[in-house]
């Protein structure tokens, strides 16, 4: 059988652009540190959930993730469109959804932003720009287009964004909607959160070109590959990218490389990458990335403590809120149900 040739370098590969940096302060750099902390142990709490049975259906979590999260929720305005994966946890928390009603969600209880009825995979909230994640693979992408057309139409400043991993490049609606977004200008970005995975399959067996973003440059796009671990390279770049997107200049295409620390979704039984290359990549993710950075700042560890303190207490209470919140009224069942 064919050895894949696997990529385990570090995320910074020599075609990434550098964006420069330094630009945030360090009291922004400790709110960004609070957001990776709660979204990484909320997503720790919702895998000992699944584990012992709480979880019904499939759970993806984006555990080494949380830079693309968390950069991108500081670089855009509140309203402005996101369209996710069904990996989609950190994007809805980042952008300020509620960790209790998160959490119900996921455990299907009625205090859930969706009545229990989404679930993990269809993360959804309007009021913060949050228009859908979706279960199929790159379907979210054209929608995201759409309503950067509808802003556009209308002369409106809001901007979309749509993530999407390395697996789904070769779905041909992505070409379709790069082809279409270029040509019109929409005013939207693209962000691939390369984790050089798809599924259990590393993007070497799939294909031939490993640099994503060249993609994009054969449809006329801006596109950027970056260290998507570094928040502050991925603050900057979708701050570009936006600014882009607001003066007319049409969309930008940003490839993030990351590296996906927890399994393709729980119960992943691991069996397709080693532990070694696991605890190789623990060093580039992207809460140890911001901590050195935290450092550098002059921040004392006894602060970043406090604040994992804080969070922890903050998670605790969202675990025990959703595990109280009743289950859904059988009555509802069919209530805000468009399609069987
Ligand atoms: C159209 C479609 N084909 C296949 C699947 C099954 N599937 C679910 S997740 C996934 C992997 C996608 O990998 P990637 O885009 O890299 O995202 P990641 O899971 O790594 O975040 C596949 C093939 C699906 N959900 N939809
Ligand atoms: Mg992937």
């Amino acid at each position: 059988m064919e050895q894949p040739s696997l990529r385990t370098d570090a995320p910074s590969s020599s075609a990434a652009t550098d964006l420069g940096g330094g630009v945030l302060s360090t009291e922004q750099l400790l709110t960004m540190y609070r957001m990776m902390v709660l979204i990484r142990r909320v997503e720790e709490s919702l895998l000992e959930l699944a584990e012992s049975g709480k979880i019904g259906g499939a759970m993806h979590t984006a555990i080494g993730h949380e830079g693309s999260a968390v950069g991108m929720a500081a670089a855009l305005r509140p309203d402005d469109y996101l369209t996710c994966t069904y990996r989609g946890h950190h994007h809805s928390l980042a952008r300020g959804m509620d960790p209790k009603r998160a959490i119900a969600e996921v455990l299907g209880r009625s205090d859930g932003f969706a009545g229990g009825k989404g679930g993990s995979m269809h993360f959804v909230d309007p009021s913060l720009g949050l228009m859908g994640a979706n279960g199929i693979v790159g379907a979210q992408v054209p929608h995201a287009a759409g309503m950067a057309l509808s802003s556009k139409l209308q002369n409106q400043e809001r901007i979309a964004i749509t993530f999407f991993g390395d697996g789904a490049i070769y779905q041909g609606v992505m070409h379709e909607t790069f082809n279409i977004a270029s040509k019109w200008k929409l005013p939207m970005i693209f962000y691939c959160e390369n984790n050089r995975y798809s599924e259990m399959t590393p993007i070497a067996r799939t294909s031939s070109v490993s640099e994503i973003y060249l993609f994009a440059r054969a449809y006329g796009m801006e596109s950027v590959q970056i260290d998507g671990n570094d928040v502050e390279e991925v603050y900057l770049a979708v701050t570009r990218a936006a600014e882009r997107a607001r003066a007319g200049e049409g969309p930008t295409f940003i490839e993030g490389l990351t590296y996906r620390l927890s399994g393709h979704m729980a119960g992943d039984l691991e069996t397709y990458r080693t532990s070694e290359e696991i605890e190789m990549q623990r060093q580039y993710e992207p809460l140890v990335a911001l901590t050195k950075r935290l450092q550098a700042h002059g921040v004392a560890d006894a602060d970043l403590e406090a604040i994992r303190a804080e969070v922890e207490k903050e998670v605790e209470e969202a675990v025990d809120f959703a595990q109280n919140s009743p289950w859904p009224d059988k009555a509802q069942a069919y209530t805000d149900v468009y399609a069987l």
